[in-house]
């Protein structure tokens, strides 16, 4: 007999076929799950956690469950550690640690990692560098009991921390934005006053579908630029 949670998860599967649903399109709430399929707030979980690890469906913390869209993934907004994507971009990655301190989770960070507000934090900001030079300055919150102050090694990656603390991050809401520095900022970046950058702020969760970090990277506009593979609706480019 599969477990409950399976047949549940079959079930969301063949929902999403009967009712053609494309990748990115919302699924029902948790409640209105749990009403259809006569099941426990456990049960959807479980059976939305599986869904997630097979990549199709994912979270967003606070907003709810969306159809997964592997192909994106596959065309450039594939999630990856700084460390990783400097690495893909042919520059070796390092970091200079500017701060880390034990912080309690304000009114928003606690919003977006939904936890307590007061929870205690891990707060870590970096210069962030390629090839030895400026590339991003960057702060993360992690929620302690994640990633204690001190245990965090400022000579390691965060996301490889993270992983083999059992928290892979494996999905991510992020928001970029147009900003200018400040004249702190602007000198650890090396830039001139006025000069454009990208600011990503990024809340990345783990197979669970908790969120683990709040992240927020300042990338010198001259040196870093996205690059995303789209689609009209459903279709291969
Ligand atoms: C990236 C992530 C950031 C994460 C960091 C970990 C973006 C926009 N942000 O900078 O959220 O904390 O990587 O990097 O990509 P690390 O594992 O190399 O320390």
């Amino acid at each position: 007999m599969p477990h409950k949670y399976e047949v549940v998860a079959s079930r969301i599967r063949q929902n999403i076929e009967e009712r053609s649903l494309k990748p990115n399109d919302a699924l029902p709430s948790e409640r209105e799950m749990m009403a259809v399929y006569g099941v426990s707030r456990m049960t959807v979980r479980a059976a939305i956690s599986r869904l997630i690890d097979e990549g199709s469906v994912y979270n967003v913390h606070g907003s709810g469950t969306y159809v997964g869209s592997p192909e994106h993934v596959a065309k450039g907004l594939t999630l990856t550690s700084f460390t990783e994507d400097m690495t893909s971009r042919g520059f070796t990655a390092s970091s200079r640690l500017l701060e880390v301190a034990r912080v309690g989770a304000t009114d928003v960070i606690s919003g977006l990692l939904g936890v307590e507000k007061g929870t205690e934090c891990t707060k870590i900001t970096r210069l962030r560098l390629a090839d030895g030079h400026p590339m991003a300055l960057e702060t993360v919150y992690v929620v302690a009991l994640v990633l204690p102050l001190e245990e965090f090694d400022a000579s390691r990656s965060l996301y490889d921390q993270l992983e083999s603390r059992g928290h892979e991050v494996v999905r991510a809401h992020q928001q970029i934005k147009a900003v200018t520095p400040d004249s702190d900022q602007c000198e650890l970046l090396g830039v001139s006053r006025g000069a454009a950058a990208l600011c990503v702020d990024r809340v990345a969760s783990d197979r669970r579908g908790n969120a683990v970090e709040f992240a927020s990277t300042i990338y010198r506009g001259d040196r870093y630029s996205f690059e995303i593979g789209i689609t009209k609706e459903n279709r291969e480019l």
